[in-house]
């Protein structure tokens, strides 16, 4: 099936009408081709949400919100058909697609729909001088978003739909690797009414699509989740145009767990924060780190419940590991274990590929875990994104810290423990934008989510993404 471009609430061919496959995880098969756009496609897609800004910055909030909940509405009804098309694209369980890409799709925009509407802005008496000041929130213009594989149709929706709720148009691109449902997205936008003009969705590469959207001097903000390397290129590129720049990038998070924790909790939820998604979350706990007392029974018990996890197709319900996103994806995470013993890791379980029956091209991985001796090596300092943990013990608090926090990411850390002392302690020191305390990704959308240190700059969520679309712009009257 060929995707196309939405450009101004159609769909159109690349300008010059050069294709890129895009392949099934689950079988390494090409299934379609998706437009090569170049710079001339961006910029019709700008000048399509340049044309409609008047209309829709002047749009009521009542029916900005209307158009946004209908939205989410419709991708409810879609919910098989879009759960299919993103296990299809990306190899991940359809259980999973189900379950959380597409309803929290749909959540992004329920809740900014409903968010814009309590959006409310300062106002300060100057008292004694006779002036009042005020805030007013306006939206940027034509703001580009650009979201990655991992998360498809969740990370797409989750920087459009606060990005239009505020009252701005879109030059959107997601990953190349997978297109698909942003393409559906389209069709949606179009049946629940959104204004012709106010989402754009371009395809093709990140070195030439993404990148014209980034040079491109009127587009005035960005909004970016993806690798550390390409955030620290974007930055750059966008820094001579002063543009807006949220960047939610990689994670290498510990997963710290005490030996006062509530043991089998512990144990169920670190096999999810682990493997989900093939480990292919930014929120992953990659670097468990366990107190020396009870290191020994969780390796055996940690051992025993993924080697229980089921490696199979996407489409087969009870699959708990899908297919890894992509060939090359799937290499660099190979490369990763095949290298693990000089640096003196000792894999505790899988490290091998896994050959499907009728999808022997596919590229399924077992689950890993990986014994290390020390946090410096590279298996903990790099983000290696796939069904690959390391871990190792812990003597004192003080040093569970200390090897949390020497890395140069810090996106979320977990920790698991019925201190409380503790807990407060360890969650004001642990250098990271997330902390989640006996629990892993548990999402409420009012939260600021983003990192700090190489994971990125600037938060989304909740009415931080509401801040980061619009301009401040300060009233002051004397009377
Ligand atoms: O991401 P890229 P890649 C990490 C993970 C992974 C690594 C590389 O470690 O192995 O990043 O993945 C677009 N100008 N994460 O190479 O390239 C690109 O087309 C503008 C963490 O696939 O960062 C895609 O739409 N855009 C992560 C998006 O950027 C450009 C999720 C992300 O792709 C561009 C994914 C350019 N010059 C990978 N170059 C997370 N934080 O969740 C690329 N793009």
């Amino acid at each position: 099936m060929n995707i196309l471009n939405y450009i101004n609430g159609n769909f159109h061919n690349p300008i010059s009408n050069e294709w890129i496959d895009n392949y099934n995880p689950s079988n390494g098969e090409v299934y379609g081709q998706i437009p090569n756009s170049t710079k001339d496609d961006v910029e019709n897609a700008y000048i399509a949400a340049k044309s409609a800004f008047p209309i829709w910055s002047k749009t009521t909030l009542e029916e900005r919100s209307r158009i946004l909940i209908k939205i989410s509405e419709l991708l409810e009804a879609n919910l098989q058909r879009f759960a299919e098309a993103e296990s299809k694209d990306n190899g991940k369980p359809i259980s999973l697609a189900k379950a959380v890409d597409i309803p929290r799709a749909a959540s992004n925009f329920r809740f900014f729909g409903n968010a814009i509407t309590q959006f409310a802005s300062e106002s300060h008496e100057s008292v004694g001088q006779n002036a009042i000041n005020y805030t007013l929130r306006q939206p940027i213009g034509v703001v580009g978003c650009i979201s990655p594989w991992n998360l498809p149709l969740y990370l797409f929706t989750w920087k459009i739909a606060p990005a239009i709720a505020a009252g701005n148009c879109v030059v959107a691109k997601p990953s190349e690797v997978t297109p698909m449902t942003a393409y559906l997205l389209g069709e949606i936008c179009n049946e629940a009414g959104l204004t012709k003009g106010v989402l754009n969705i371009v395809h093709g590469l990140g070195g030439s699509t993404g990148q014209a959207i980034v040079e491109h001097p009127d587009i005035k903000a960005i909004s970016f989740t993806g690798g550390t390397a390409t955030g620290t290129h974007i930055a750059k590129v966008a820094a001579p145009m002063f543009k807006k720049l949220s960047l939610e990038l990689g994670g290498k998070n510990p997963n710290i767990i005490f030996a006062d924790c509530d043991y089998d909790d512990m144990l169920e939820t670190t096999v999810r924060s682990s493997f989900a998604n093939q480990g292919q979350i930014c929120l992953c706990g990659s670097r468990i780190f366990v107190e020396a007392s009870i290191y020994d029974k969780f390796k055996i018990d940690f051992v025993a419940k993924v080697k229980a996890l089921k490696v199979g197709h996407p489409s087969e319900d009870d699959t708990n590991i899908g297919a890894l996103v992509s060939k090359s994806h799937f290499e660099k995470v190979k490369s990763y274990i095949t290298n693990a013993e000089s640096e003196a890791g000792k894999i505790l379980c899988g490290g091998n590929e896994v050959t499907l029956k009728g999808y022997e091209k596919g590229y399924y991985l077992q689950p890993t875990i990986i014994e290390v001796k020390s946090n410096s090596c590279k298996l903990n300092q790099e983000e290696i994104f796939g069904p690959v943990v390391t871990t190792m013990p812990f003597e004192t608090e003080e040093e569970a810290l200390e090897l949390a926090n020497n890395v140069k990411y810090g996106l979320s850390a977990t920790l698991w423990t019925n201190n409380l002392k503790r807990t407060m302690r360890m969650s004001n020191d642990l250098q990271a934008g997330i902390v989640w305390v006996n629990t892993w990704m548990m999402r409420d959308l009012r939260t600021p989510f983003g990192g700090v240190k190489a994971s990125g700059v600037g938060r989304e969520g909740g009415f931080e993404a509401l801040r980061f679309f619009t301009e401040a712009k300060n009233v002051c009257i004397k009377y």
